[in-house]
């Protein structure tokens, strides 16, 4: 109950903070946006991790103002970038998005608000999405993720290939990227068969008109492996890890 105080105190107060991690390309290097990543800086606790709060947060239903805040601040960032580096126009901002907030009724309109006030064009912002509400709401997910795409809003699945892995339905949601689990990549030259497998993702989300992002990629022979699978974006400590918003803009601001 502490912490669930703590965390409505939190969302209402001045204590979330956003990290941007850069999506790099793997065929030029540059970067081609960022994931917006959710960090809580308690008073006592110092740097809170979501694994550690984001269970709690789905719990109590505080996941859903949270993921809001989360929303707004990373259209609000990205569009500012936008204005401050117009060579850097086309960055896209990716938000993480909860089940629970796919499933309320309003979504779109609450999308539409934030992007009305923060001035962000919504070509920009991609959603991120678990594997687990696309198979439990099939028809559900289907319905929220077409109205999205007509506003141009882009739509990746997040973690692609740990616990469901259904490729068969993959086909049935309008989505322009998959990324692929770092569980995979982290045994990229371990295991044999897991290339196997990665090769294979790579190649059907192509097949089905998607792009592909690595995850967690953190050595020179994953990314090398994955250059040869096709696999045309990365994210992962080698590339860069989760940056403030200090160090993003500097990074964005060198590459300039
Ligand atoms: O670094 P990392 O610990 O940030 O993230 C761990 C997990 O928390 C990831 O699976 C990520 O998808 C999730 N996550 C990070 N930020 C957010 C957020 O703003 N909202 C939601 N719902 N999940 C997030
Ligand atoms: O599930 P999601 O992809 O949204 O979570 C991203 C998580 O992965 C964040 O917690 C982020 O800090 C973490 N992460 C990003 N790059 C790497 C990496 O190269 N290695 C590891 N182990 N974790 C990473
Ligand atoms: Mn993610
Ligand atoms: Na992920």
């Amino acid at each position: 109950l502490q912490l669930e105080n703590d965390l409505r105190r939190a969302i209402s107060g001045d204590e979330l903070r956003l990290f941007y991690q850069p999506i790099v390309s793997l065929i030029t290097g540059k970067i081609t946006g960022f994931e917006a990543l959710l960090r809580w800086q308690h008073p006592q606790k110092g740097w809170v991790y979501p694994g550690e709060f984001i269970p709690l947060a789905e719990e109590t239903g505080l996941i859903l103002p949270m993921d809001l805040w989360v929303l707004r601040e990373s259209c609000r960032q990205l569009k500012q970038w936008q204005i401050q580096y117009p060579n850097y126009r086309y960055l896209t901002i990716n938000v993480n998005l909860s089940g629970q907030q796919f499933s309320q009724p309003n979504l779109l309109e609450k999308i539409d608000i934030i992007l009305a006030e923060t001035g962000l064009d919504a070509e920009h912002l991609k959603l991120e999405i678990t594997e687990a509400f696309l198979i439990n709401k099939p028809e559900e997910a289907s319905a929220t993720l077409k109205l999205l795409k007509k506003r141009q809003i882009k739509l990746a699945i997040d973690d692609f290939g740990t616990g469901y892995c259904g490729l068969n339905y993959l086909h049935r949601f309008p989505l322009d990227t998959l990324k692929i689990d770092r569980s995979f990549v982290s045994k990229l030259g371990v295991e044999r068969e897991v290339s196997i497998i990665v090769e294979a993702i790579v190649s059907l989300a192509h097949n089905l008109g998607m792009e592909v992002v690595a995850e967690g990629i953190e050595t020179k022979e994953q990314q090398a492996q994955l250059q040869a699978m096709q696999c045309e974006y990365g994210q992962g400590y080698l590339l860069s890890k989760p940056l403030d918003k200090e160090a993003a803009q500097l990074l964005i601001a060198s590459s300039s």
